[in-house]
C-alpha cells in the first residue's frame, strides 16, 4: 500500500519510522511519502492561510498549494478533461477532520485493502470547502473524525487511522490470529487478559484460564467480553442485548 500526507508539519510524522509500521516500511509493505505543503506555495512567505470569508475567528487553509500538491500526487487533470466524467485517480484522499464521519474498525478495514491513500492534514479552522469538492473530482474523498472532540490539526488523528489500517495490511502484524480476538472485531470490547505469575501480589489469575478446557474458556472470555460492553459501551449493543 502506498499512503501519502499532506501537511505543514512532516517532522510529527518521524515516529512512522518505528516499531510495527517502521518494520512494514523497511519490508516494502507499505510505501509511506510525507510532503510539506508549503512546497507546493509560490509566494516569499510560503502562505498557507488566509482569513475566512464571513468573518470569524482563525485562519482557513487557502486552496491554491493544495490544489497543487493533489495534482502533484493524483496526475494532473487531463488536457479538456473537465473532472466531471467520472475519470478518477487511483486513491482515497482523506481528510481528517472533527467534522467528519466516525473512524471505526470496519472503515479501517476497509481502507486496508485500497492500493492507495492520500491523508490531507489541515490546521488552524480547517482548509477552504472547495479543496474537498475539487479532490472529489479525482479521487474518492472522505472528511473523517476520530471522535468527539477538537485536535489542533489532522496530524495525530491522521497518524491514528494510520496506525489502525497498516496494521489490517497483509503480512504487516505478524500472527494475524491476534487480529481476530481483538476489541471492535467481533462488534464487542476484548475480554481481559492474564500471564505468569499465577499470583501477583495477592491477585490470582481466574481459575477458568488455567482450566485447560477449551471450551469453558471461549465461554468464560466471550461473558468477559459481553459484560465489560454492557458496563462500559453499551452504545456498540443492539438494543435487545444491552
Ligand atoms: Cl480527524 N481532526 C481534528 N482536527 N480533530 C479531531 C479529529 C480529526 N477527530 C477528532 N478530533
Amino acid at each position: 500500500m502506498q499512503i501519502d500526507i499532506v501537511t505543514i508539519f512532516p517532522e510529527f510524522f518521524g515516529v512512522l519510522d518505528v516499531s510495527l509500521l517502521g518494520k512494514a516500511r523497511r519490508d516494502q509493505l507499505l510505501a509511506l511519502g510525507v510532503h510539506d505543503l508549503r512546497d507546493w506555495t509560490s509566494d516569499r512567505h510560503r502562505t498557507v492561510d488566509d482569513t475566512p470569508y464571513g468573518g470569524g475567528a482563525g485562519m482557513v487553509m487557502k486552496p491554491e498549494p493544495w490544489g497543487a500538491a493533489l495534482d502533484a500526487l493524483l496526475g494532473e487533470p487531463a488536457a479538456g478533461d473537465s473532472g466531471d466524467d467520472g475519470e478518477q485517480a487511483d486513491a482515497v484522499v482523506i481528510f481528517p477532520t472533527p467534522a467528519g464521519v466516525p473512524f471505526t474498525q470496519a472503515l479501517a478495514r476497509e481502507l486496508a485493502n485500497e492500493r492507495r491513500l492520500v491523508f490531507a492534514c489541515g490546521r488552524y479552522e480547517g482548509i477552504d470547502a472547495r479543496v474537498a469538492d475539487y479532490a472529489a473530482t479525482r479521487a474518492r474523498v472522505l472528511e473523517v473524525s476520530l471522535g468527539d472532540y477538537v485536535l489542533n490539526g489532522g496530524e495525530v488523528a491522521a497518524m491514528a487511522m494510520i496506525e489502525a489500517i497498516g496494521r489490517l495490511v497483509p503480512g504487516v502484524v505478524g500472527n494475524p490470529e491476534s487480529l481476530v480476538e481483538e476489541s471492535h472485531e467481533a462488534g464487542l470490547l476484548e475480554h481481559p487478559s492474564y500471564t505468569k505469575p499465577q499470583v501477583w501480589r495477592g491477585l490470582e489469575v481466574p481459575a477458568v484460564l488455567r482450566s485447560g478446557n477449551h471450551a469453558h474458556v471461549a465461554a468464560w472470555r466471550h461473558e468477559q467480553s459481553l459484560e465489560r460492553t454492557r458496563r462500559v459501551r453499551p452504545d456498540l449493543l443492539p438494543d435487545d442485548q444491552r
